[in-house]
């Protein structure tokens, strides 16, 4: 649907170390640059140089300081030039590093910076201030395995094949570690996998684990989880191979609640201290009424929203308890976060790595009587994002981005990052233009959403979507059960508007442009 076309962001491309092939590869890619840069200094001091040296000049002025100067200068504008495009190649030959840090179960507000009044996330504040925050993003599916699937080929759910836990059918060769590391990347991956088993033989390091918030060490120790990825993502930095430009996924476990723990989130001891003495504010449509509002295959006992909401916040003491203790699962990955980057910095590789910051799902902290995710609410669908790229200007950093950008975006993002041509099935669009372009690009403004049924219809229905800022439509197949929802005056999805007549027309237009889209995601 939004099939980005193989893009080039870098300037000077495969010509390599060759001064005049630069120059010609130059005048495909960036005619101006070339002109303005290169061909205007270049002809003005041959011109200049040429008349000078021309007999009547020398007859009429005789003056061999000025020929002098003027040989100066000539020189001066070839070795400019040369320099301009040396310099360029030399930028070439530094490819760009990839850091993926990736959150679980995080959602658009669990960040200081996106004006959560509870939460600690200094270092992502930082990070955000430095790059972009994307304020509109969104998953394509709202579950661990298949939106990580979406996350390494760029593709829908229909696309890429994985509709639960199992490896995508993609080929490898298709996704972004895949590419990468045939293009000489060192390749690694730390932490939650979630599509089968990790395929170790792709990536020059990996580890996979999650499930556990505290995880038995070989020596029988115990380790959190975070500090375990904050440990992998360490050794990965400091034994990578010198010369070769590197990408490293950090997939944390954090938030993810322990499923089978009643204490569901389990914090290190040192982050107890924080938000003991506050009170996290409890959504406005965390009650029953909202709960009996939803369609009645979801807002039923046997629904695993429902059980996941008794799971943690059945009383207002255990939403209080689950609610500090997720939060302090967050600004522990904040903090390896910060270990992450200082190591970075340490190295010398800030200014040359793209750093990204999301995670696979949103969430739902009791709202319309639920836990978890799955479904299109907002609180489900919109994730954090933030990227700081080395290419971005100064007037950019620091802004945010309405734009529906879209977790099938990221792996087109990375890979023209790398100057690599995006395999003609990948179906997001490299969110670069979107910080890169001097005029705003053409973008898309509606998305098409799907999710799968999980176990039985009892325990998760498949649901679909049509999401837009202003209005959403949401279609759940096994009960042929539409519901129209408009956000603008109504952000909490409280008031299904679907048999209402005076929105006849709205929901038959939205119908339509859903399976439009929805042909298009396949
Ligand atoms: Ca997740």
């Amino acid at each position: 649907m939004y099939n980005a076309s193989p893009t080039r962001e870098r300037g000077i491309g495969s010509s390599g170390k060759y001064p005049l092939a630069c120059a010609l590869d130059l005048y495909w890619e960036e005619p101006t640059r070339l002109r303005v840069g290169l061909v205007f200094p270049l002809a003005c001091a041959s011109g200049l140089y040429w008349e000078a040296g021309k007999s009547n000049f020398k007859r009429n002025f005789h003056d061999e300081y000025l020929m002098n100067k003027l040989t100066r200068v000539f020189v001066g504008c070839i070795l400019a030039a040369v320099s301009f495009l040396t310099g360029s190649v030399s930028a070439d030959e530094k490819p760009m590093n990839i850091l993926v840090l990736y959150a679980d179960d995080w959602r658009n507000d669990t960040l200081g910076v996106a004006g959560n009044p509870i939460v600690k996330t200094p270092v992502l504040d930082d990070l955000a201030r430095n790059g972009v925050r994307f304020t509109h993003n969104c998953v394509t599916t709202s579950i661990c395995g298949i939106s990580r699937a979406s996350l390494f080929t760029g593709q829908w759910m229909s696309r890429h094949g994985n509709r639960s836990f199992k490896p995508w059918k993609t080929p490898w060769e298709e996704t972004y570690p895949g590419l990468l590391r045939e293009n000489g990347y060192h390749v690694g991956h730390v932490g939650k996998w979630h599509n089968g088993r990790i395929p170790k033989d792709k990536f020059d390091f990996s580890t996979s684990y999650y499930g556990k918030h505290w995880i038995e060490e070989k020596d029988g120790s115990k380790i959190h989880v975070t500090q375990k990825n904050e440990k992998d993502a360490l050794e990965f930095l400091k034994t990578r191979p010198d010369g070769k430009p590197f990408c490293l996924t950090v997939a944390f476990f954090a938030t993810h609640a322990e499923d089978s723990n009643p204490l569901q989130f389990l914090p290190q001891p040192a982050s107890m201290e924080l938000y003991k003495d506050v009170e996290v504010p409890v959504p406005s449509n965390a009650t029953q009424e909202s709960f009996e509002r939803l369609p009645d295959f979801v807002g039923n006992e046997k629904n695993e929203g429902r059980v996941r909401w008794g799971w943690r916040f059945d009383t207002p003491e255990k939403f209080q308890s689950m609610m500090k203790n997720y939060y302090r699962l967050a600004t522990e990955v904040d903090s390896t976060c910060g270990t992450i980057l200082a190591e970075l910095k340490k190295q010398g590789l800030s200014e040359n790595t793209l750093v990204i910051f999301t995670t696979d799902n949103g969430y739902y902290h009791a709202e319309h009587g639920l836990g978890d995710k799955w479904y299109p609410h907002q609180e489900s669908i919109r994730v954090p994002l933030i990227i700081d790229d080395p290419r971005m200007k100064k007037p950019v950093r620091g802004q945010t981005n309405e734009e529906f950008t879209l977790n099938v975006d990221l792996a087109p993002t990375i890979l023209s990052a790398a100057g690599i041509e995006l395999p003609k099935g990948m179906q997001g669009s490299d969110m670069s233009r979107l910080y890169l372009a001097d005029a705003k690009p053409q973008w898309r403004s509606e998305f098409f959403y799907e999710h799968p049924m999980l176990k039985s219809t009892d325990f998760i229905p498949a649901s679909e979507a049509l999401v837009r800022k202003d209005w959403k439509y949401f279609y759940w197949p096994e009960f042929d059960r539409e519901q129209l929802f408009n956000i603008a005056n109504d952000p909490i999805e409280e008031h299904d508007l679907s048999s209402d007549p005076a929105h006849s027309k709205k929901l038959e237009e939205m119908r339509k442009r859903f399976a439009e889209l929805k042909s298009a995601a396949q």
